[in-house]
């Protein structure tokens, strides 16, 4: 019976493997390295837009609200309160900024 498992895990795994594409199940399996994040405001004066957002991990950040800097002052002019988004945020200069998003569906 123990070879019996071995031989079908043996079998099996190379076939996981393969469907997954080298992407670990970690991966696919969470949000990916986006974060979900609800637009409260835009500020254009400041250049910032404020979002309630999930945790953080590329900034070290548990779920809040508080203004970002954006990579692209165009962005401000796109989103709108009560937009979902999901987002990438980086440390730039001391401030936490978007440096990339999406629509969420
Ligand atoms: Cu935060």
């Amino acid at each position: 019976m123990r070879l019996l498992v071995s031989l079908l895990l043996a079998l099996s795994l190379p076939v996981f493997a393969q469907h997954d594409h080298g992407v670990p199940k970690a991966a696919t399996a969470q949000a990916g390295p986006l974060t979900d994040g609800v637009v409260r405001k835009i500020d254009k004066a400041a250049g910032e837009v404020v979002i309630q957002h999930g945790q953080l991990d590329s900034i070290g950040m548990p779920p809040m609200t508080m203004a970002f800097g954006v990579a692209d002052k165009a962005w401000l002019n796109k989103l709108k309160p009560g937009d979902r988004i999901r987002f990438a945020a980086e440390m730039k200069g001391g401030n936490a900024i978007v440096s990339r998003y999406e629509m969420a569906k």
